[in-house]
């Protein structure tokens, strides 16, 4: 026959006993409370009054130990006291009134099975509201216990505590990791659960990968004024805890070491692979991350700053192109309680950021000395002062009618800079521009992006008697074209490390 023990009592430490001991079971109680162990007496089970920590109280052998006191300190002694003396047994515990997070922890670890009433409550609750079951699970018996082996969120209802109690158990700050050149929508992101973990008084970072491109979110970082760090400027050592946004796979288009233990994914993406994380949140139905945050903000009751709220709204209009496209009642909620506290005048600054002469001089002479030849523009701009202006001729020149791939060049302190785009076309401008350029000095970058670096070298002296822009626009042109028209090259040698963000703008 089963031996079974229970440890302590209590209301909940009652009902399980009905649970656990099921029929005529050899049922041993261990309880200091007088009134719980006559209560225990009357009902036929045989009741040790004594404390419920103290092994010396135990019976011989125990197949099953149920804990359950009130107190979730002597919980956690009873548990580790019972695991101790019965290695083998099955213990379910109790997690007692208001836990902290190191009991509930303690408690996991020896226990088999942690039963948390608050959860129950609020499964008990969403089941009598009817409210779906987002892992579809229904009943499955989750009324009393939660499995913690599943870090999978289980319904609406349960995210924000299950989130909360995953970031207050990690062992140091957090770090919430954007992906790669990360859009409004992962910055606004990065930013909300920080926010989330600092309001419980666990410090936290934001930070990305790549750049920061397009200077309408960098006008939104530099605007709102958030400090975001790179992952490769941090140390990961410091930080207790990783959490990924708007995207959900360690090393996967976030600039992490591939595998990295993940503790918190929030996303809408629908996932390629299998999502690591101890928690985890990936709705593809929903527009935007931002979404999912302003969702936890409001049900934790965390007001959004208005510089949050801002990038939050932002991020939601700009994933789903002004409420457009891939939109879900879920966003236009979170638009609606986010836009109180936005702030506009700023958001108006955001998305139409003033544009500097020396941009705008790069543009025009860029349309002005365009050589079109079939779908391709390339335009030499002669001397520049900022770089990022050559990426953005190069992204306005791609709305010319009849124009798929650009290219736009020009150079500053000795050496010749190109950005590159394509769209709606199969062609690689990245392997273009390594095709044409690489062997001057060095290219490389995406399908649809990329840049190139030459040294002016030798050409500076050549250009003695024509001005320099010719020289280098005759250089350049020449490589370009005959790149474009001769058949790719084999993209053996190009290894992904060839890949650099540097030259993604
Ligand atoms: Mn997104």
């Amino acid at each position: 026959m089963v031996r079974r023990l229970l440890l302590g009592c209590s209301a909940v430490g009652n009902a399980l006993v009905e649970r656990v001991s099921g029929g005529s079971g050899d049922l041993i109680a261990v309880t200091d409370d007088s009134g719980w162990a006559s209560t225990l007496r009357d009902r036929g089970v045989t009741t040790v009054e004594a404390d419920p920590t103290d092994p010396t109280a135990f019976p011989e052998r125990a197949a099953v130990v149920v804990v359950a006191s009130d107190d979730p300190a002597r919980n956690v002694a009873a548990a580790a006291t019972a695991r101790e003396r019965y290695p083998d047994a099955m213990i379910v515990a109790h997690v007692g009134i208001a836990p902290t997070a190191s009991q509930v922890d303690a408690l996991e670890s020896v226990a088999n099975r942690v039963v948390d009433p608050v959860e129950a409550v609020a499964t008990r609750v969403r089941d009598a509201l009817g409210l779906d079951d987002a892992d579809g699970d229904g009943g499955h018996g989750s009324d009393v216990e939660r499995d913690h082996t599943s870090g999978q969120s289980r319904g609406p209802t349960e995210r924000p505590p299950r989130l909360i109690r995953t970031i207050r158990r990690l062992s140091g700050p957090l770090l919430v990791v954007a992906h790669d050149n990360p859009d409004p929508d992962a910055i606004g992101s990065a930013v909300g659960l920080a926010r989330i973990a600092e309001s419980i008084g666990v410090p936290a970072d934001p930070c990305y990968g790549g750049e920061i491109a397009h200077q309408e979110n960098r006008a939104m970082v530099n605007l709102l004024d958030f400090s975001l760090s790179t992952v490769d400027g941090t140390d990961l050592e410091e930080y207790g805890g990783i959490a990924l946004v708007d995207h959900s796979r360690a090393g996967i288009n976030d600039s992490l070491p591939e595998g990295t233990p993940v503790d918190v994914v929030i996303d809408h993406h629908p996932p390629r692979g299998p999502i690591e994380g101890g928690f985890v949140d990936v709705r593809p139905e929903v527009g935007a991350t931002s979404t999912l945050i302003e969702e936890y903000l409001s049900q934790l009751g965390i007001e959004p700053d208005r510089a949050l709220a801002t990038a939050l709204l932002y991020g939601i209009r700009i994933d789903t192109r002004d409420f457009t496209r891939e939109v879900s009642i879920a966003d236009f909620e979170a638009a609606a309680s986010l836009t109180p506290h936005v702030d506009e005048s700023t958001l108006d600054r955001v998305e139409s950021p003033s544009v500097s002469a020396e941009t705008l001089r790069v543009l025009a002479t860029a349309i002005d000395r365009r050589d079109v030849r079939g779908s391709t523009v390339a335009s030499c701009v002669g001397e520049i002062t900022d770089r990022d202006a050559l990426a953005q001729a190069a992204d306005r020149l791609l709305d010319l009618q009849g124009i798929a791939v650009t290219f736009v060049y020009g150079y500053m302190d000795g050496v010749i800079y190109g950005s590159a785009r394509s769209r709606g076309t199969d062609l690689d401008v990245g392997e273009l521009l390594r095709d044409a350029l690489a062997q001057a000095g060095s290219a490389g970058g995406h399908a649809n992006m990329a840049g190139a670096q030459v040294p002016l070298g030798i050409l500076e002296a050549v250009a003695e008697d024509e001005s320099l822009a010719d020289v280098v626009e005759e250089f350049v042109a020449e490589r370009f074209f005959e790149a474009l028209s001769s058949p790719p090259t084999s993209p053996a040698g190009t290894t992904p490390a060839s890949i650099d963000a540097e030259f993604l703008d």
